[in-house]
Order: C-alpha cells, then sequence, then structure tokens
C-alpha cells in the first residue's frame, strides 16, 4: 500500500480559543483526520506562545485547556499524535538552522510580524521576527503534505515553501514542499464589531470575538450585539461586511451556502437571522463545551495523550533533524 500522506498544523495556546481558530482551523484537522487519507500530527505551539509575555501559570492553564478542546472538538489522540511543540526538542534544533537559510528581508515582509510589532510595540523581540522560521520547521521536520491554516497562516507557508527549496536546492532533496489547506468558507472570519478585522482572542473588545467556552447566553449576547449596516436585508454587498461576516460564520456551522443563506432569509430582517445565527452557533460549540468539561476533570488522560503524542512526533521528527544535520556538514556525535 502506498504510504499516507502527512498533514501537520498547530495552533497556539495564547488564550482561549475563539470561534474563528475553530472554523478556520480546528474543525478542518476533525474533517481531514476522518478521511483516513491522512497521517495527521496535531501540534500545540507552546513555543510561539511565548513570543508575546506571557504569564507561567496562565500559559499551562491554556495549554491544557487546549488540549482537552482539541479531543473534545473531534481530535482522536490514538489516530493521530497530539503533541507540546516544546516537548520535541527537534522543533529548536531545526529552527536554528532554517533560520541560517533565511533572510532578514524575507522575515521583514510578513504581515504578522508588522501587526505584533504595531500591537506589542514594548516587546518586538527576536522571537517575533523569526516566528516564521520556527513554524516552518514545525512543518518541514514531518515532510508535512498538507498544513490546514486559516487564510492568515498563508504568507507563513509561502516562506515555508521557499526556505524548503532553497535548502534542498543547496544540499540536495531533503524536504517536501508543503501545499497549505484553507478552507473555502471560515478561512477568516471577523471582529463581530470591527468586521474589517480578524476576529481575535488578543482583541481588547471581548465583543468582538466568540470563545468556543463562552457560556451559552454570552454568545447569543454578542452575536445580537455584532455591528451590522442600516440596512435591512440579509445579502452580500457594499458596505455590508458585518451580516456577510454573520453569514459566512452561519454558513460554517451548517454547511449552507452563501446563496442559500440569502435565500433562506430573504424578507425577514437582522433580528431573525442574528436569532438563527446564535442558534446555529450554540448547536456546534454546545456539544463541545460538555465533552471538555468531561476532558478536563481527567489530567492523567490528557497527560498520556501529550506524552504518547511527543513520542510518536519526535521518532519522525529526530530522522529529519538527523538528514539535516549530515547535509550541513555536522560530525554526527
Ligand atoms: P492571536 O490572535 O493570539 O494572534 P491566532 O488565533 O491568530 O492568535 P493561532 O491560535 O495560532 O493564532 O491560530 C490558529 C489557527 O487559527 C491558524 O490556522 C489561524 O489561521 C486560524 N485562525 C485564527 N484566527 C482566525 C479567524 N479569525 N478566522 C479563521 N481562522 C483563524
Ligand atoms: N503560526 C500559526 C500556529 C502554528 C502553525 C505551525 C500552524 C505554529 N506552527 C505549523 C501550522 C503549522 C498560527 O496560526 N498563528
Amino acid at each position: 500500500m502506498a504510504e499516507k500522506k502527512r498533514i501537520l498544523s498547530g495552533i497556539q495556546p495564547s488564550g482561549a480559543m475563539t470561534l474563528g481558530n475553530y472554523v478556520g482551523a480546528l474543525r478542518n484537522w476533525v474533517e481531514l483526520q476522518k478521511t483516513d487519507e491522512y497521517e495527521c500530527f496535531y501540534m500545540l505551539a507552546d513555543m510561539h506562545t511565548i513570543t508575546v509575555r506571557q504569564e507561567a501559570k496562565v500559559l499551562r492553564k491554556n495549554a491544557l485547556d487546549l488540549l482537552a478542546l482539541f479531543i473534545a472538538a473531534g481530535i482522536d489522540p490514538e489516530k493521530s499524535p497530539v503533541f507540546f511543540q516544546s516537548h520535541v526538542p527537534q522543533h529548536a534544533q531545526l529552527s536554528w538552522v532554517l533560520n541560517c537559510n533565511t533572510y532578514m528581508g524575507e522575515l521583514s515582509r510578513m504581515t504578522q510580524f508588522k501587526d505584533k510589532c504595531s500591537k506589542h510595540a514594548d516587546n518586538i523581540n527576536a522571537g517575533l521576527f523569526t516566528y516564521p522560521v520556527l513554524m516552518a520547521a514545525d512543518i518541514l521536520l514531518y515532510q508535512a503534505d498538507l498544513v490546514p491554516v486559516g487564510q492568515d497562516q498563508k504568507q507563513h507557508l509561502e516562506l515555508t515553501r521557499d526556505i524548503a527549496k532553497r535548502f534542498n536546492n543547496a544540499y540536495s532533496e531533503t524536504f517536501k514542499i508543503p501545499e497549505p489547506y484553507i478552507p473555502k468558507v471560515g478561512a477568516r472570519i471577523m471582529s463581530l464589531q470591527e468586521p474589517t478585522q480578524k476576529m481575535s482572542k488578543s482583541d481588547v473588545n471581548e465583543n468582538g470575538y466568540i470563545l468556543m467556552l463562552d457560556p451559552v447566553d454570552t454568545i447569543v449576547k454578542k452575536i445580537k450585539r455584532a455591528v451590522t449596516d442600516s440596512g435591512a436585508e440579509v445579502c452580500r454587498g457594499e458596505g455590508k461586511e458585518g451580516i456577510e461576516n454573520l453569514m459566512s460564520i452561519y454558513s460554517a456551522v451548517t454547511g449552507s451556502s452563501m446563496d442559500e443563506i440569502e435565500r433562506e432569509f430573504d424578507g425577514k430582517g437582522y433580528g431573525d437571522f442574528k436569532a438563527a445565527v446564535a442558534e446555529a452557533v450554540v448547536a456546534a460549540i454546545e456539544p463541545i463545551q460538555k465533552k471538555y468539561a468531561e476532558l478536563t476533570a481527567n489530567r492523567d488522560y490528557l497527560e498520556s495523550v501529550y506524552r504518547r503524542g511527543a513520542e510518536l512526533a519526535e521518532r519522525v521528527a529526530y530522522k529529519t533533524v538527523a538528514k539535516v544535520y549530515r547535509k550541513v556538514g555536522f560530525i554526527q556525535p
């Protein structure tokens, strides 16, 4: 039998997970895992998280919470290794070699770097700058074919491909060139308060985002308060970013297409539409919350998941680093 294609993806435990993270990334991980066409590695990118100052206690809690959410959302850790980036030392090792094959100019063009610099002007550290190189290491270590991410990570994926090709050209074929997998619906969920900005867990206005662990009544309230235009029609168009964002959320959680949604709500007002969006979002999130509550009560189980995950991940990562070290000319230890 031909070898299965590989998938690698990660989410940072940088705070509570948003509906954007779920729809743009995690949900697709679950779907891709179900197809049985891929061997999937799912990572909690805790090393990326410290590019922004974290309180240790909070990071530990966020990390375990996110692990529980992965499983609650349907990731099967028996099928796919789930692990912490910091538990697999090869990520840092490969990252150094790749740093020496990446140009300052390339990194200065990354829009996420520019965004984070303006948001964290008091802590523009070197890690923030080389963040995409660590991400390239994450992906290339596993020789991933496919990387399911939201739209905002596309530029990092392109850089990963460039670094891999450059290394392959300089040292002979070493890395698989990965493809991004960006969903057609929900790849960029926008803020409920500023629909021209990405929904982000680091938004200062908490009404801008829906958290996967927000209580049901909070979710309903946030959707009711979502910014819309002064019109009354549920449709796409100029100046209708708020409604269009709610439509794409509704589409993502119900599976209806944008055209179908326009037809479904033809002649109905924003009030009815928002109520339907809230109901559909709650229906998607509530079962995950229930499962999450059971999982967080079982610390031993979570520990067994991440231990096994790191062990399996390291078996693959180790081989890539050995190959890379040999190719660049390091003496074998
Ligand atoms: P921060 O807001 O702290 O910068 P983030 O949520 O952008 O963090 P991650 O937690 O690492 O960053 O993102 C994990 C995944 O979620 C990535 O694949 C990213 O593309 C996706 N994602 C993040 N925000 C959205 C969004 N608003 N819509 C769709 N996908 C998103
Ligand atoms: N930078 C990503 C998270 C991330 C990632 C990865 C995604 C870290 N390493 C490897 C895919 C593959 C983000 O979404 N902010």
